[in-house]
């Protein structure tokens, strides 16, 4: 199945392609300052980039209503941001400091947002993937029409626990979107050398899922097929599988090697198929946007996430006693 890619004249105006290259060029500014304050030891421990990957997140959210749910990985900066989530409190809680989401005792991999329905940020390679079943199944139980997002990885679609939460999940007919970010290689071992069948979209096929593969650095492709399978899930026909095949630029994390793939490989995507040009090139060719008018836009998120920086360095270290609160023994 060739991925789902939008046609060469899409019809979407003008505010909706300001949308999505105003929400992935914030995620990419944070993450680029997020990599400089690493650089400068202000953030500590994992920290991993979701530059590259842009698309995937702000095509799906494009799709979502309020009450929707999301669950994700450690690569989680992305999709707080694109759930709403403030930048000053996500930067603050990557640097460990009180004004972050989890009081700076959680870190990059530990954030959550009861207000957005964002819940992690999950440090254990798959473990998301029951969880956001689990989201699903409080909302059927409800009965209420709402859909939650689990989002995992290419390496991760070779875990155990996905296939038991595909077969329950199928089972009940729980309302959850699995979306597996195929950005082909997990920390360092690429799909191809890792997985009997390279076509993770078809990995429901013993369960009665449905899957589709999605360009996922074409944003407007994500948002399509997001919409497609958010109706699917609404009309109470089940769960549904997006393969987003993507690319991150960046290292797996902060500490990455990256023998396993070439300088050219990673320049030949950002130079042919990165979302955001590919969305700014939209707002040219169609006279929606100037230079200049772009140019102010990248200030403006520049000013955002430099606030952010600031924040995240003048907010206090947590208290001693913080050290007591949130526990459950
Ligand atoms: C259960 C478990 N095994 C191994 C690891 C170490 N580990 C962290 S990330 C990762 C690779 C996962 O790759 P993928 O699912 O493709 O996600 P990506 O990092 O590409 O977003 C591994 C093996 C872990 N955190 N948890
Ligand atoms: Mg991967």
């Amino acid at each position: 199945m060739a991925a789902r890619k939008t046609s060469k004249k899409p019809n979407v105006s003008k505010d909706e392609l300001l949308t999505y290259y105003r929400e992935m060029l914030l995620i990419r500014r944070f993450e680029e300052k997020a990599g400089q304050l690493y650089g400068m030891g202000l953030i500590g421990g994992f920290c991993h980039l979701y530059i590259g990957q842009e698309a995937v997140v702000v095509g799906i959210e494009a799709a979502t209503e309020e009450g929707d749910k999301r669950v994700t990985s450690y690569r989680d900066h992305g999709h707080m941001l694109a759930c709403g989530m403030d930048p000053k409190g996500v930067m603050a809680e990557l640097t460990g400091r009180e004004g972050g989401y989890s009081k700076g005792k959680g870190g990059s991999m530990h954030m959550f947002s009861k207000e957005k329905n964002f819940y992690g940020g999950h440090g254990i390679v798959g473990a998301q993937v029951p969880i956001g079943a689990g989201l699903a199944f409080a909302d059927k139980y409800l009965g209420n029409d709402r859909v939650s997002f689990a989002y995992f990885g290419d390496g991760a679609a070779n875990q155990g626990q996905v296939y038991e939460t595909f077969n329950m999940a199928s089972l009940w007919k729980l309302p959850v979107v699995f979306v597996i970010e195929n950005n082909q290689y997990a920390m360092g071992t690429s799909l191809q050398r890792a997985s009997s069948s390279p076509e993770l979209y078809t990995r429901g096929a013993g369960f009665s899922i449905p899957g589709e593969a999605v360009d996922g650095m074409d944003v407007l492709a994500v948002k399509e097929a997001a919409a497609k399978a958010i109706a699917h899930c609404r009309a109470g026909e089940g769960p549904y599988i997006l393969e987003m095949k993507t690319y991150r630029y960046r290292g797996h994390s902060m500490s990455d090697p990256a023998k396993y793939r070439t300088r050219e490989e990673v320049q030949k995507m950002r130079e042919e198929r990165d979302c955001i040009d590919q969305v700014r090139t939209m707002l040219l060719t169609g006279d929606h946007a100037t230079e200049d008018e772009l140019k102010a836009i990248d200030k403006e998120i520049k000013a955002t996430v430099n606030e952010a920086a600031e924040f995240a360095k003048e907010s206090p270290e947590p208290a001693l006693d913080e050290l007591y609160t949130d526990i459950y023994a």
